[in-house]
């Protein structure tokens, strides 16, 4: 994790104090990025110890379109319950469901992305390539003084990922959004890792992700969200029949909050260790032997089915999450 304790380096000795909407200052980079070649070995911090668990509680939860923080709690991951339930933006806001609500955060648009076509009534070739695609009509109403259609379909982004991987690897159109700009305002936290791109190599059978994020703490976000994408990225691999390979990870506002500083500086003193390897359980099907295609594991997949072999650590450290 030599990367990341540069990241760090370069955020204290080139950032800018920055004020934000938490109230706490951070000290920030506009743009950085770390690229892991996952042959050698799974890319958790060493210099404190990782809250692995809860990662791929979180991970499973988004596979599952979860939007209720008490769903996280039962798959072990608790991050979610101050978002949901201490910030009082969200406690105000009207599409807010009740306690531990978080809105149609991540997972919701990862499997569930609302998309909808306003279609003029008399389009009959575009109704019907619409509907071919899974759109139904919703709605008929005037637009303008003319009829037109509504029409809906909830679209599962990472089936049609896994989908064009086994159908189409060369196709470099294979990603998912978090960003919709439809739902800002209904959710808890807007999206910060937001987009992911993955690149399968027919040739080699090795598999990379890109993954960018508009917003990263890199002292108590970063660990999480690198940890996550490589597992998302041996996950995919595995029920499509790809070597996870190179993980790119680009941030957009990279800093470091000020009641962090101290934590930091603590992992700097410390030597890193050797990385561990992600295992992934036998029962979930490894479409390289199997030359099944199985993508309903995307919902089958549980927390404990993710494991870390030879994860050696620093002790815990800890400090405030900024809500
Ligand atoms: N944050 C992360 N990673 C995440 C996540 C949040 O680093 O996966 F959900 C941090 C980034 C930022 C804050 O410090 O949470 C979100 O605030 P904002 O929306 O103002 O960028």
């Amino acid at each position: 994790m030599k990367a990341y304790l540069d990241l760090v380096r370069t955020i204290l000795d080139t950032g800018s104090w920055q004020d934000n909407r938490t109230g706490i200052r951070t000290i920030s980079i506009p743009g950085a990025m770390m690229r892991f070649d996952l042959n050698d070995g799974f890319p958790a911090v060493t210099t404190k110890r990782l809250a692995f668990k809860s990662v791929v509680g979180e991970l499973v939860g988004f596979l599952r379109a979860t939007r209720s923080a008490a769903d996280f709690r039962a798959l072990g991951c608790k991050v979610w319950d101050q978002n949901a339930n201490e910030n009082a933006d969200w406690l105000a806001n009207p599409y807010r469901a009740g306690p531990d609500d978080l809105g149609p955060v991540y997972g919701a648009q990862w499997r569930q992305w609302p998309a909808y076509k306003l279609i003029d009534a008399d389009q009959a070739a575009q109704i019907d390539d619409a509907e071919r695609r899974g759109f139904r009509c919703v709605s008929r109403l005037e637009d303008e003084g003319r009829p037109k259609l509504l029409m809906y379909r909830a679209v599962d982004q990472i089936r049609e990922c896994l989908d064009t991987i086994i159908n189409n690897p060369g196709s470099r159109r294979i990603l998912f959004h978090g960003w919709n700009p439809a739902v800002l305002d209904a959710v808890a936290l807007p999206a910060c890792h937001l987009l992911y791109q993955f690149i399968p190599n027919a040739s080699t059978r090795e598999i990379s992700l890109c993954l960018y994020i508009r917003s990263n703490d890199i002292g108590l976000g970063a660990p999480f969200n690198l940890a996550e994408g490589a597992a998302l990225l041996h996950l995919v691999g595995r029920l499509t029949g790809y070597k996870p390979r190179w993980f790119s990870y680009f941030i957009g506002d990279a800093h470091i909050y000020e009641n962090h500083l101290d934590m930091l500086r603590e992992q700097l003193e410390r030597e890193p260790y050797p990385l561990p390897k992600l295992v992934i359980a036998d029962r979930v099907p490894d479409h390289a032997k199997t030359g099944r295609y199985e993508p309903e594991w995307l919902e089958k997949i549980e927390p404990g089915d993710f494991s870390l072999e030879g994860y050696r650590h620093h002790p815990p450290l800890t400090a405030p999450m900024a809500v």
